[in-house]
């Protein structure tokens, strides 16, 4: 008979290859070595380490479904999201910085820009010297992007940009800025434009007080009369498809991100329950928290398979968008749950820094609400099933 490994149940490993399992063990090492000691005071002090970038770029972990040409790795979608489960088991924050530098400024870069544009950008991005950010959010369009009201004009040998971004990742520490912009030029068409720090009219605050993803800075982006030269413009993409083409490979992502938060969470609660005896023995010997354990397997078995079937997907060419919102809605909104019921079961305990699980639940509150809310990806399902949308 063969041995259930209880920490894998549909022996997901043996379904990797060697390059994905060798990018994994490297994720992890790392995480666990580099990223899980100083997230505490990370955390706690809500300080995001920008040297994360370099060692991260060192470890070839930027940008790795993309060309070796431009300094990436040329690796898998599923290794992407090896990447993604790894530094989210530790923190969030730190995928978040990982996935808008790969998935949402260099992916557009590389799909939608010249070659000079990929030459100047991709190596640097790739290595960590530079940091991106991607602005599509703004104070009043959020689940709603073509309500955007950020403009671009069109002025001589390039553009003026007007408007303001809200609640983007690293833009407070960003050297590059892919903004999406309604251009007058293009009929007034969602265009995006690549944008270097330094620019007149061009500032990013921070937006403090966050009590979710402390780890990880964000902040506006202010466009106040922002005149960029044409060769800004990417110009391979028009209209909402160039923005959605990034967040299909940032929402695959969190979709195995989100799992690792809930491994960790299960992982520490199983661990915490073992040990902690009441009433004369240990709580892991109740019927209620063996239930609790059992739940947090099997919810994180499949959503991890299921991941895993989307990236292989994404690598065929085969894979249908819609696809995505399944894993994404799926996966955070379990992780979520998973964490919250960690917290519980971890007691008072629960609620200590030292204990990891309440950190992890509060990160997954944004997880659940960004690159699409939990609600508007079953809007996403419910018009693809129905053929009827029912957002407004
Ligand atoms: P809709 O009419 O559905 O589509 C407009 C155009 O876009 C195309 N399209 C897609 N293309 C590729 N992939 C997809 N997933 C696509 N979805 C739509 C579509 O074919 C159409 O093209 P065309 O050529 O016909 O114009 O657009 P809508 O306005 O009805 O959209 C509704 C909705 C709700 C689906 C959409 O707006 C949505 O997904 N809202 C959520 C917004 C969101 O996810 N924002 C994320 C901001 S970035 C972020 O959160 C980063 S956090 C990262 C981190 O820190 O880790
Ligand atoms: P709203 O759209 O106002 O939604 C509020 C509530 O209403 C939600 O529950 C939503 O599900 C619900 N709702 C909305 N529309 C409907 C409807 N039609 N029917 C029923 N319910 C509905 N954006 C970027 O562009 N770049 C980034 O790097 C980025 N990083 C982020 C980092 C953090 C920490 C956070 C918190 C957000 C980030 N975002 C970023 C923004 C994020 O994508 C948005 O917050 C998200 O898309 C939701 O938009 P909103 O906050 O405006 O909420």
């Amino acid at each position: 008979q063969n041995a259930f490994d209880w920490a894998d149940p549909f022996r997901l490993d043996d379904q990797l290859t060697d390059d994905e399992r060798m990018i994994r063990d490297t994720a992890r090492a790392y995480a666990q070595e580099k990223l899980l000691p100083r997230v505490i005071e990370a955390y706690r002090e809500e300080k995001t380490d920008r040297t994360i970038f370099n060692e991260m770029g060192e470890l070839g972990l930027l940008g790795v479904t993309l060309p070796e040409e431009y300094g990436c790795a040329g690796a898998s979608y599923v290794a992407y999201g090896l990447v993604a489960r790894e530094v989210e088991r530790v923190d969030s924050g730190y995928r978040s910085m990982m996935s808008v530098q790969s998935s949402l400024v260099m992916y557009p870069i590389y799909a939608y820009g010249d070659e000079t544009q990929r030459k100047r950008y991709l190596p640097r991005l790739a290595s960590g010297e530079w940091v991106g950010c991607f602005g599509l959010t703004e104070p009043d369009a959020g689940s709603d992007p073509a309500g955007m009201k950020t403009r671009a004009e069109k002025i001589d040998g390039g553009y003026r940009l007007v408007g303001s971004k809200m609640w983007i990742s690293n833009s407070p520490i960003a050297d590059v800025f892919v903004v999406w912009a309604k251009s007058a030029a293009h009929d007034g068409a969602i265009r995006g434009f690549v944008l270097e720090k330094g620019l007149k009219g061009l500032s990013a605050p921070k937006i403090g007080g966050k009590l979710s993803l402390r780890a990880s800075i964000t902040g506006e982006i202010v466009l106040d009369n922002v005149e960029v030269p044409e060769s800004a413009l990417l110009p391979n993409v028009s209209g909402l498809k160039g923005p959605f083409g990034c967040l299909n490979r940032a929402r695959y992502g969190i979709s195995w991100g989100a799992m690792g938060a809930a491994e960790d969470c299960w992982h520490r609660a199983r661990q915490y329950t073992l040990d902690r005896k009441q009433f004369g023995r240990p709580l892991a010997a109740t019927q209620l928290v063996q239930k609790k354990l059992a739940d947090m397997q099997t919810e994180i078995a499949l959503g991890l398979q299921a991941s895993l079937r989307v990236g292989r997907l994404f690598d065929e060419g085969k894979l249908a968008p819609e696809i995505i919102s399944i894993v994404k809605r799926n996966n955070c909104g379990k992780a979520l749950d998973i964490a919250r019921m960690a917290r519980d079961m971890h007691g008072g305990n629960g609620i200590s820094e030292e204990f990891h699980v309440m950190r992890h639940a509060q990160n997954l509150e944004t997880v659940n609400t960004y690159e699409g809310t939990h609600d508007v990806h079953a809007l996403i399902l419910g018009r693809a099933q129905t053929g009827i949308q029912a957002f407004f």
